[in-house]
């Protein structure tokens, strides 16, 4: 991509309307608008970061055996009127009436969608277990939208539904939740604490909140230190009982936990190496069992012609929410780090000297071969100053900048600078390529 031509509405000064930095930087690096309180449009540098993130979770959920599916946002109150939390859910709920006066809503969750399409199908223990999930918008009319994509009204979550015979599957599909969670949030570079959690209105008894830690965070957390050293990646578990059991007994046997109440269940720790510190919520996982099922009358038929309510647990993850968070984790005082899985470019290519024969033509031609190696680069091919280039590099925080000037070319070399360290290397053309490509 050509910055010449692309919509990247960037802004000097700092949006008095943010208060954290992460909503600052998004606004001022292009990323979103905001079209009404907590109500967002992406920009197109946003939507690949919102798009690579969305694709990071469908591929540790397709891994864990999760089945994608896509549901409406509008939804029948009559669902929900069944469930009792038609009026539970009070004025957080966008209640809509359509021509015929019938009552809809836009969906802030969808467990009683998915039980009722679920039931319709599936009568016979046989085809059990399922777990289904979608990535779609959803709609909460928060009191006090804030901080940017982190508290909207409207923002992207997926979703995640699990449908077992009896407790034992409950309880391995959500081991393989647990599992899938650590794994998506570490490849976005993020080190998620799973903390023991309330379920809230959901309700349920087995739940965990995945917590990223950040100053700005609106949860407390109280957690174990050795936390910061784990790294799921460098586990080999593989999806089932036999090696699931273990490890989640190892990763939530290290105290953690979000609120007051379940501080003093830590009594194994000493209070000062317990770490209290501050953190954003970016998934929340729970099982409630037959919450849903008796009241939208789920049940399928067991082996001995038994009627056996479904076992079920749902399954959230914050993706408009970890654009946000990624960047509370990930920035520093110039702008945005973003780390490489989810970059919006991997590559800013600078052009120093715009309109000059020798290196318009050498970008041209490393644009080119960018390209043909599916390498995604942003071409700053702007007549700007090189103050003004490397500014606008560091604030939409790609991985790498390379940095093509005549004083350079005169040596045959051009510059790679790692935005995460600051680090530069004067490369060969041919070297720098070959490292971009690695
Ligand atoms: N039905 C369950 C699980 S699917 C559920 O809705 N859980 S939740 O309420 O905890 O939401 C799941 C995740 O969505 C949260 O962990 C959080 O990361 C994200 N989320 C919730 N509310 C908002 C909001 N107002 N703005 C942005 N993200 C949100």
């Amino acid at each position: 991509m050509r910055l010449s031509q692309y919509f990247l509405p960037t802004l000097k000064e700092n949006p008095t309307e943010a208060q954290i930095v992460s909503h600052r930087l998004m606004l001022r690096a292009g990323l979103v608008r905001q079209t009404s309180a907590g109500i967002y449009a992406w920009l197109p540098l946003g939507f690949r970061v919102l798009k690579k993130i969305e694709q990071i979770v469908r591929e540790e959920q397709d891994a864990s055996g999760a089945q994608e599916v896509l549901m409406p946002t509008i939804q029948p109150a009559e669902l929900w009127q069944l469930s009792g939390r038609y009026d539970v859910y009070g004025k957080e709920m966008l209640r809509i009436k359509d021509r015929h006066e019938r009552d809809m809503l836009y969906g802030p969750t969808n467990e009683e969608m998915i039980t009722d399409i679920f039931k319709s199908f599936v009568k016979s223990y046989r085809d059990l277990p399922r777990n289904l999930y979608h990535i779609q918008w959803k709609f909460r009319d928060e009191v006090r939208p804030r901080f940017g994509v982190m508290r909207g009204r409207e923002f992207l979550m997926k979703d995640a539904y699990s449908f077992d015979l009896d407790f034992a599957g409950a309880k391995l599909a959500y081991q393989k939740m647990f599992l899938a969670y650590l794994r998506t949030y570490a490849r976005m570079g993020l080190k998620a604490i799973p903390m023991r959690a309330d379920s809230g209105a959901i309700g349920g008894d087995m739940s965990h909140e995945f917590i990223i830690l950040a100053d700005t965070g609106e949860s407390a957390v109280y957690c174990h230190p050795d936390w910061l050293k784990l790294d799921p990646l460098n586990e080999s578990v593989s999806y089932n009982q036999k090696e699931l059991d273990p490890f989640v007994e190892r990763w939530t046997s290290l105290y953690a936990a979000t609120d007051e109440k379940h501080k003093p269940g830590c009594a194994n720790i000493p209070d000062n190496q317990l770490l209290t510190a501050r953190g954003i919520e970016v998934g929340h996982i729970f099982y409630f069992g037959t919450k849903y099922s008796k009241p939208l009358n789920a049940f399928v038929t067991g082996p001995n012609g038994e009627q056996i309510f479904l076992e079920m647990g749902s399954y959230g993850i914050g993706v408009s929410r970890l654009v946000g968070a990624i960047i509370e984790a990930s920035h520093d005082d110039n702008g945005i780090i973003w780390p490489e899985s989810v970059a919006p470019f991997k590559v800013g290519l600078i052009n120093l000297k715009q309109g000059a024969a020798q290196t318009d033509k050498v970008c041209e031609d490393i644009y080119t071969k960018l390209n043909q190696a599916k390498i995604d680069v942003l071409y700053d091919d702007r007549s700007e100053s090189a103050g003004i280039k490397f500014n606008g590099m560091d604030l939409i925080g790609l991985p790498w900048h390379l940095v093509v000037g005549p004083r350079g070319l005169e040596k045959n070399v051009v510059e790679l600078k790692y935005r995460k360290t600051g680090e530069r290397q004067e490369l060969s053309i041919d070297s720098a390529l070959a490292k971009l490509a690695g």
